[in-house]
């Protein structure tokens, strides 16, 4: 099944540079040939097929929009956000691995690190060599992250690790973790990991119902001793994994849209072939009022993800203008696809077609990098200026 026809119903791809239209297309045929045909039984199997990692590092997939100095692409906020459409046009669990890798791992080395940390690490994960993960949420600690209890103490020639994080991406098979923790004074530090110091494991989550493609697990530090060149030294305290988290959760805006342009091509197909009462369904108007509204969906959120790629080209996108655009892809991809999925009757339901997959996919993807509720309350905070999570 073909479902890589993208709508473009207001010629935004006139707004595109040759480089953005190229890129695009670039991962567009990568995805064609390297995910799709085998997602549905990697999801099925709760497979995470390892050797995507090496794939996706030599299509510059990991950190486009880094500088080339250290290995990375020199792209635009655009390319970055084009990149993430088509690869979760794909699948959500491949595209969490490209963004975990990009902007949460390699970012915070680029923005935090200093030039060792950088000439060390960022070559080797933009080239697929080394996968990392980003450790900010603990069992007790998801949606405020600034209560963590993870900390670390100052033992004169190293520091020392204890704690737990929960829910972590890539963490099973990751070379590298940026882990973020607590100094004795109770500040936030970024540190980084690496798998194989005595005390660190990362133990696999079993059992999920969504991102079936994507290894999730635990990082656990019993007493692991850190080497103190490890410690990222130009930022501390929550601003710092914040503004990780600004840079996954733009890529996230565009890739759910990828998601709905998957489930939307897939309805409009079967729309025209499915023959019911001697008619496609298509002809009948309650399909024909879903795909409108999916159609005029896609297009808004294109057009806001677009807009807020410039802002960020130009250094002036602010968190929740963020929060609208993850909030507003994430939102729209899951009703395409429940809407869809219903579309395509019983068949909906099976693998032969991916709405499901991406319907349960979405749901993490709305609960990660900030859930649906505080996104709203980021924006509330934002128009009120009174913080409600407070
Ligand atoms: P708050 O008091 O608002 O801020 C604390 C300090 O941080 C600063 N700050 C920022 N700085 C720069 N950029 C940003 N975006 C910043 N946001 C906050 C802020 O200025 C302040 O600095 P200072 O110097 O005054 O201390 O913090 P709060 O504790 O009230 O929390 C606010 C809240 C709830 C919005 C925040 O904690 C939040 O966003 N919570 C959601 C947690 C979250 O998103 N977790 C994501 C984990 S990673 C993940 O899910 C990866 S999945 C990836 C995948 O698989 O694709
Ligand atoms: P909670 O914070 O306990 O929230 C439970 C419910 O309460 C939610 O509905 C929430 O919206 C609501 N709620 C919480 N506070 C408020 C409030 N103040 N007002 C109103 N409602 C509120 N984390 C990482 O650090 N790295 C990763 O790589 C990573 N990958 C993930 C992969 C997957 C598949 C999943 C599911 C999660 C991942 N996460 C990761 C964790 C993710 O960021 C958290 O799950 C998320 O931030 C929510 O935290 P929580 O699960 O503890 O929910």
């Amino acid at each position: 099944q073909d479902t890589f026809e993208h709508p473009d119903f207001y010629g935004m791809d006139s707004m595109l540079t040759e480089e953005h239209i190229m890129v695009r297309g670039a991962v567009r045929d990568f995805v064609k040939q390297e995910i799709s045909p085998y997602i549905e039984s990697w999801a099925q199997n709760a497979h995470f097929p390892l050797e995507m990692v090496k794939k996706f590092g030599d299509i510059g997939a990991f950190g486009p929009q880094l500088p080339t100095e250290y290995g990375c692409g020199g792209m635009d906020y655009i390319s970055y956000g084009l990149i993430m459409q088509e690869i979760e046009r794909g699948d959500s669990g491949m595209r969490s691995t490209a963004s975990v890798q990009g902007s949460l791992v390699m970012y915070p080395i680029y923005k935090f690190g200093n030039e060792e940390q950088r000439h060390k690490y960022l070559p080797k994960l933009a080239s697929g060599e080394w996968l990392g993960c980003f450790g900010l949420t603990e069992p007790d600690h998801g949606s405020n992250p600034s209560g963590m209890t993870t900390n670390f103490k100052d033992m004169g020639d190293h520091y020392l690790l204890n704690g737990a994080k929960m829910w972590i991406s890539n963490a099973p098979h990751a070379d590298v973790a940026v882990v973020w923790a607590k100094s004795e004074e109770g500040r936030i530090h970024g540190l980084i990991v690496e798998r194989g110091m005595e005390g660190f494991s990362t133990p696999t989550t079993h059992g999920k119902w969504s991102l079936r493609a994507s290894a999730t697990g635990e990082l656990v530090f019993d007493n692991v001793k850190v080497p103190k060149e490890n410690l990222l030294p130009n930022k501390s305290g929550l601003g710092a994994p914040m503004m990780c988290l600004d840079s996954a959760r733009y890529g996230i805006a565009w890739g759910a849209i990828g998601a709905a342009m998957d489930c939307y091509e897939s309805a409009r197909k079967y729309c025209a072939e499915r023959i019911q009462f001697d008619k496609p369904i298509g002809a009948f108007q309650l399909q024909q009022k879903k795909l409108a509204e999916m159609l005029t969906e896609i297009t808004k959120a294109q057009l806001l993800n677009f807009r807020l790629g410039q802002l960020f080209n130009e250094g002036k996108a602010t968190t929740p203008q963020i929060s609208m655009a993850k909030r507003n892809a994430v939102e729209v991809a899951l009703n395409i696809a429940r809407e869809a999925r219903q579309m395509h009757g019983g068949m909906g339901i099976t693998g032969e077609y991916s709405m499901m997959r991406h319907m349960a996919n979405l749901e993490s993807v709305l609960t990660y990098e900030g859930t649906h509720d505080i996104h709203l309350l980021i924006l509330g905070a934002e128009i009120t200026g009174i913080p409600a999570f407070k």
